[in-house]
């Protein structure tokens, strides 16, 4: 059995540990739920897509751009939230993405304080968490996504980290071409099996 304990020692050694940057994850990603994930797996697709990959062993870094995942929760494990923010920078991430669901939907908002000048991009998991994910005072910033929308927030992160490398910035333009050319696939299919058709084909 994990306990909360172990986590925060876990990270709390990653960070005493000193790893050159190319070990560690680039990206947090962390929900306040597991019932978040469906909704949280979004973040993952895009990051995927452009290429990242995802850390499950400290030990046994991917070569390239990566993230990992963690559930945190606000209310339910407030030294685990402030174990995670306070060492993010210690270990290496760069961008955190947080996410929770509910009209209490407090764990973006207060990793956004704690792991600043860390940025955070928060994802309302669901309608009602938008106002307590984004309603932050002067001072205490976080950039969030529309509610579900934890794709974009993959693709805001990855434009975070493109501002210094090239190479992640063609991969942003490359999956964007992409996305745009599956519209116009989709518009010309539209257009030549007409409305019934087209409705047929996605029942
Ligand atoms: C929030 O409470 C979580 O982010 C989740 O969206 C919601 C419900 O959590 P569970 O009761 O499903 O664990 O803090």
């Amino acid at each position: 059995m994990t306990t909360v304990q172990d986590l925060v020692d876990l990270f709390e050694s990653e960070a005493d540990r000193d790893r050159p940057s190319e070990e560690t994850p680039d990206v947090g990603i962390v929900m306040g739920s597991d019932s978040d994930l469906d909704v949280m797996a979004g973040a993952h697709d895009a990051l995927t897509d452009l290429g990242f990959e995802e850390v499950t062993d400290y030990d046994d870094p991917p070569s390239g751009y990566s993230f990992e995942s963690w559930v945190v929760s606000a209310h339910r494990t407030p030294d685990l939230m402030y174990a995670y923010a306070q060492t993010a920078a210690d270990r290496g991430l760069d961008v955190i993405i947080a996410g929770a669901g509910g009209k209490s939907a407090d764990l973006p908002n207060m990793t956004a304080s704690l792991a600043y000048p860390i940025p955070v991009v928060g994802v309302p998991v669901q309608e009602k968490s938008v106002d307590s994910v984004i309603g932050m005072p002067t001072g205490a910033p976080i950039t969030a996504v529309d509610a579900g929308k934890s794709y974009n927030a993959g693709l805001s992160v990855a434009q975070f980290l493109a501002t210094s490398d090239d190479d992640l910035a063609q991969r942003l333009r490359d999956l964007h071409a992409e996305q745009s050319d599956g519209v116009a696939d989709v518009s010309r299919e539209l257009h030549e099996r007409g409305t019934p058709g087209f409705r047929a084909t996605r029942e």
